[in-house]
C-alpha cells in the first residue's frame, strides 16, 4: 500500500560544501533504524557518498534519496552536494520537496553557497529550517551562528533544540518543544543519544527558547495570537497546530543543534520532520500552460495520475533510473503511462523506493510521494507524465530552474574511432546532470561541454575515461566572435562565366547599412523597373546569407546589417539562381570591406559572491580581464555581491581563477549580455588566431 498523502514528507538537505550533510544524513538513517551502522564519509561506505567519484574525493556529487518511516510518516530525505559545481542537484532536491533543511557549520557560520541556496528557497517560497552542525568541534559556537543567521538571512531564528556545551565540552542537545535533554551517544557513533532530564544550568535558556517557540506558534493563526496575548500561553495542541501553520507559510526559521558523528541532535530533527514539516497536502505544485502562464495544482490522491521526473541516473546494475514525484492519483508498476513532454506512450516496469543505492520494490506510489521508475526509455529529467486527462491540455510541470553554465571546455577523443563513444557518454552525462551541457558548435567546429565548474567537468570526464576506456583531450574553447559594419557602403559584383555552351550571368548592386545591435539581419528588394526579375531575388539573398556566415575580417558570422538590392542586370539565356547567388555573395563581400567592418566580442554579465577580505583581489582581477564593475552590495556577515560585465574571451578560465583568488570560497554566475566592438591589439590577436584560415575563392 502507498502512504496517504498527509503522511508523506519530502525534505531536501542542502548547504555549503563540507558542512556535514552526508554525515548527518547517515546518522539520521541510523537513528531512524534504517541502517545498522553509520559509516564515516572518509570510508567511502556511507549511504549517500557511495559512487567511486564521491568515495575518491570525499565529497558529495549526486543528490541521493533515502526513504524511511518515523512515527507513521514516510520521510523522503534528499542529501545534496554542497559544492557549487553540483548546485543542480540541490535545486532538484528543492523542486521535489515541500521544505528544506540547510546545514550550517558551527565554526564557519553561514557560507556563500548557503546564502545562494537560501535565495533559491526564497524564490520558491519554501519553508526551510537550519541545522547547526559539528558542534563537537573546537571553535564551535551556536550563539554566534544564530547571530550570523539573523544578519545574513534577515530572519529571526527560532531554536527547536539548543546545545549543551560545545567543542570538547559538548554533551548533547535539549529539545525545546518537549522539554527533554538528549545526551550525545558514544564517540564511535554507534550508540544512540539518550533521553534525560534538562540539567538545571540550562533551564533558564530552555525557558527563554520555549517562549520564542510559543510566540512563533501564536503567529501561525490570528485567533491563537489573541489567545496567547490575553492568556500568555498556549496548550501543547495549540502550539503544535500553530507551528505547523506558521512553518508551512514560511513565517519563521526553526534552528536545530547537532553533532552528527556523536549521534547527537537527531531525535528532535526526526520528530520535526514527522510532526511539523509540511506534507504535500499543504504544498501546491506548479504547471506551465501552453500560453506560458503558470497555474497552481493541488497535490491530491483523487483523479488520474500525473507525475514529474526530477532526476535521471544510470546505474551499473539497475540501468536507467527515473526519480519521480507523483502529483495526482497514483503510480503503479507494470502499467502504461503517457509521457506528455515527449507525446509518447511509456511502459512503467518496476517501481522502487530507495535508501541510497539500495532499491526496494513497491506496489504503488501515491500522490505527494517520491520514488523511482526503472528502465523507462523515454523518461528524462523535467518530463511530465500522466494517464487519462489528469492535466489541462498541453500543460507541463514547472521544469527545474537551473543556473547557466559558467565553465566550458572543448573536447575530443584522442583516437578518432572513439568519437562516437565519447559523444554517447557525454549525452548520457548531460541527461543525468542537467547543468552539464554538450554541444557541437557548428561555427567553431568544436565539441564544447559546459557546466558549473572545473570540478564537475573533470569528474564527468574522468568517469567517461574510466568506464569507456577512452582517452580524451581538452582545450580552452574558441570564442564565438562576430563581425559587423560601422558605416553605409555600396558595391556591385558581376558573376560571368562563358565556358562553352550555356554561360552564367548575373549582376547585383547592393547597399548595406548598420542595424542596431542585436537586430541581426534585414533584406530589402528595392529594384525598380525589373532590372533583376523577382525570381532571381531569392538567389541573391542566399548569396548574401552565405557571405554573412563568414565575414571578411576573420571569418566569423556577420550580424546587424541591413542589405538592400538596388540594381542589377540579367541575361535572357545565361542568368540563373546560382549565378545571382554568386553575384550577391561577391557584392556583399565588397560592400562589407568598404563599410569599415569591425569585430564584435560577446560580453557577459557576471554576478560574483565573495568574502570581503578577497574583495580587493577580485575587483582588480576583474579589471585585469577588461571587466567593468557595475555595482557591489554587502549582503551582511562579510559577504559581498559584485555585479560586473566582462568579455567572454577573458572568462574562459574564470571559475578556476576565482577559486584560487578566494581560496575556493568565491562563486559566480554568468549570462550573455551583448556583443561589443573590439579593435587594436585585441582585434589583431583575434584575427591572427582565427580558425578560418581559408576563405572561399572569389570569382569574377
Ligand atoms: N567532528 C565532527 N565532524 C563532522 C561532523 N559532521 C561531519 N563531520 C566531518 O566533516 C567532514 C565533511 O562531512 P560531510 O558529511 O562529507 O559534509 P557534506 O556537507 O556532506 O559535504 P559535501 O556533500 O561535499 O558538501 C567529514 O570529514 C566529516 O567526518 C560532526 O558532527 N562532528
Ligand atoms: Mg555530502
Amino acid at each position: 500500500m502507498g502512504y496517504s498523502i498527509g503522511d508523506v514528507r519530502n525534505v531536501a538537505l542542502a548547504g555549503h560544501g563540507g558542512t556535514g550533510k552526508t554525515t548527518l544524513f547517515e546518522h539520521l538513517l541510523f537513528a531512524a533504524g534504517v541502517i545498522q551502522k553509520p559509516f564515516e564519509v572518509e570510508s567511502g561506505k556511507t549511504v549517500s557518498d557511495w559512487t567511486p567519484e564521491e568515495a575518491e574525493r570525499k565529497i558529495s556529487v549526486h543528490a541521493v534519496l533515502a526513504s524511511f518511516e518515523r512515527a507513521g510518516k514516510k520521510i523522503n530525505l534528499f542529501d545534496t552536494p554542497g559544492a557549487s559545481d553540483f548546485t543542480g542537484e540541490a535545486i532538484l532536491g528543492f523542486r521535489s520537496s515541500e521544505s528544506a533543511l540547510l546545514a550550517v557549520d558551527a565554526k564557519s557560520g553561514v557560507q556563500i553557497e548557503t546564502i545562494k541556496l537560501m535565495r533559491n528557497l526564497d524564490e520558491r517560497k519554501k519553508p526551510r529550517a537550519v541545522v547547526v552542525t559539528r558542534l563537537d568541534e573546537e571553535r564551535a559556537d551556536f550563539d554566534r551562528v544564530i547571530e550570523d543567521i539573523k544578519e545574513k538571512f534577515k530572519v529571526d531564528p527560532v531554536p527547536f533544540s539548543i546545545p549543551m556545551g560545545a567543542g570538547s565540552g559538548y554533551k548533547g542537545v535539549i529539545d525545546v518543544l518537549n522539554g527533554k535533554a538528549y545526551l550525545a551517544g558514544g564517540d564511535a557513533g554507534d550508540s544512540l543519544e539518550k533521553e534525560g532530564a534538562v540539567p538545571a544550568e540550562y533551564q533558564a535558556a530552555v525557558d527563554a527558547a520555549r517562549e520564542k517557540l510559543i510566540e512563533a506558534a501564536a503567529e501561525g493563526d490570528n485567533e491563537m495570537l489573541e489567545k496567547y496575548l490575553s492568556e500568555g500561553t498556549l496548550t501543547p495542541e495549540e502550539m503544535h497546530t500553530g507551528l505547523i501553520e506558521a512553518y508551512m507559510h514560511n513565517q519563521f526559521v526553526p534552528i536545530f543543534a547537532s553533532a552528527a558523528v556523536k549521534n547527537s541532535g537527531l531525535a528532535p530533527l526526526l520528530d520535526f520532520f514527522a510532526e511539523v514539516a509540511p506534507s504535500p497536502v499543504e504544498a501546491k505544485d506548479v504547471l506551465v500552460l501552453p500560453d506560458g502562464s503558470q497555474k497552481e495544482i493541488a497535490v491530491m490522491e483523487k483523479g488520474a495520475l500525473s507525475a514529474f521526473v526530477v532526476k535521471t541516473s544510470y546505474d551499473q546494475f539497475s540501468g536507467k533510473l527515473s526519480y519521480v514525484k507523483v502529483i495526482t492519483g497514483k503510480l503503479v508498476p507494470e502499467s502504461e503511462i503517457f509521457n506528455v513532454t515527449e507525446n509518447k506512450k511509456e511502459r512503467v516496469g518496476k517501481l522502487y523506493t530507495a535508501v541510497g543505492k539500495k532499491l526496494t520494490e513497491i506496489r504503488e506510489l501515491g500522490a505527494g510521494d517520491s520514488g523511482i521508475i526503472a528502465k523507462s526509455p523515454s523518461l528524462k529529467t523535467n518530463d511530465t507524465v500522466s494517464s487519462g486527462a489528469a492535466l489541462p491540455e498541453g500543460a507541463l510541470f514547472l521544469p527545474l530552474r537551473l543556473p547557466e553554465p559558467v565553465h566550458s571546455v572543448a573536447v575530443n577523443a584522442v583516437q578518432k574511432k572513439d568519437e562516437d563513444k565519447l559523444g554517447e557518454a557525454l549525452l548520457r552525462a548531460a541527461e543525468e546532470d542537467r547543468t552539464f551541457r554538450y554541444n557541437f558548435d557548428a561555427e567553431t567546429k568544436e565539441t564544447v561541454i559546459s557546466g558549473m565548474g572545473e570540478l564537475q567537468i573533470n569528474i564527468i570526464l574522468d568517469k567517461i575515461k574510466q568506464n569507456q576506456k577512452i582517452e580524451i583531450e581538452t582545450r580552452i574553447p574558441k570564442v564565438a566572435f562576430r563581425e559587423t559594419i560601422t558605416k553605409k557602403a555600396s558595391a556591385e559584383h558581376t558573376h560571368k562565366k562563358q565556358t562553352g555552351g550555356h554561360g552564367q550571368y548575373g549582376k547585383v548592386v547592393l547597399d548595406i547599412a548598420p542595424l542596431p545591435r542585436g537586430d541581426y539581419y534585414k533584406f530589402n528588394n528595392a529594384i525598380f523597373g525589373g532590372a533583376v526579375s523577382k525570381g532571381y531575388i531569392p538567389g541573391v539573398e542566399k548569396g548574401v546569407a552565405e557571405a554573412m556566415a563568414r565575414g571578411t575580417m576573420a571569418g566569423y558570422p556577420v550580424v546587424d546589417v541591413e542589405v538592400t538590392i538596388v540594381d542589377g542586370k540579367e541575361h535572357p539565356v545565361d542568368s540563373s539562381e546560382l549565378a545571382f547567388k554568386l553575384a550577391g555573395r561577391g557584392a556583399f563581400r565588397k560592400a562589407m570591406a568598404a563599410a569599415s567592418p569591425t569585430l564584435l566580442e560577446p560580453i557577459m554579465n557576471l554576478t560574483v559572491f565573495v568574502e570581503e577580505k578577497y574583495l580587493g583581489d577580485v575587483m582588480s582581477g576583474l579589471s585585469g580581464k577588461r571587466g567593468k564593475i557595475i555595482g557591489q552590495d554587502a549582503i551582511g556577515g562579510g559577504i559581498v555581491e559584485i555585479k560586473a560585465q566582462a568579455p567572454a574571451a577573458e572568462l574562459l578560465r574564470y571559475s578556476i581563477d576565482l577559486r584560487s583568488i578566494t581560496s575556493g570560497t568565491g562563486s559566480f554566475s554568468v549570462e550573455f549580455s551583448h556583443y561589443s566592438p573590439i579593435s587594436g591589439r585585441i582585434a589583431e590577436d583575434v584575427i591572427k588566431a582565427s580558425p578560418y584560415m581559408t576563405q572561399d575563392s572569389d570569382d569574377e
